[in-house]
């Protein structure tokens, strides 16, 4: 059993490591008290990673432009959300504004504004490059990697069924 829970553990890091959940405003969420510019400040934002809102019910969240996040300005929203518990999953490169629409909570602090960048697998690898196309060694070892990851996954799954 142990043996297995191992395997798909490590079967799991591997993938989630792409992916970061970021819960806003950490413990204390999504209210009146945070600095959010604070709170991102240090933070990389992925392509793929995911913000988690948690608020009571006399919160909202609101992804609006730009200029409504610098006016606080919540009758454009581009998506509402009032479930208390939000995830958005931060799907492409850019900056994303945030406000809660309540009166008066945006001018008091809940605005959030995320700069999401690229997910570096997605970049162009010049490394990858020029091993491919100077060092035959270079592909092998691409080769054998793509292989040991394979052999792992069906190992793992063979031993997930097995157990
Ligand atoms: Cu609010």
């Amino acid at each position: 059993m142990a043996v297995k829970a191992a395997l798909l553990l490590l079967l799991l890091v591997a993938p989630a490591a792409y992916a970061v959940q970021h819960t806003v405003g950490d413990s204390s969420g999504w209210t009146e008290t945070v600095d959010y510019s604070d709170w991102v400040r240090g933070k990389t934002f992925t392509v793929g990673d995911t913000l988690v809102f948690n608020y009571g019910s006399s919160h909202r969240v609101d992804q609006v432009t730009k200029s409504d996040y610098t006016n606080c300005e919540s009758a454009n929203a581009i998506d509402s959300h009032s479930d208390g518990n939000t995830v958005i999953t931060l799907s492409k490169a850019g900056t994303m504004y945030f406000i809660c629409p309540v009166l008066g909570h945006c001018s008091s602090g809940m605005k959030l504004a995320v700069n999401v960048v690229a997910a570096s697998g997605t970049s162009p690898a010049a490394p990858s490059t020029r091993s491919s196309s100077s060092t035959p060694s270079g592909a092998t070892t691409v080769v054998n990697n793509g292989s040991v990851l394979s052999f792992s996954l069906v190992l793992g799954v063979l031993l997930a069924v097995m157990c």
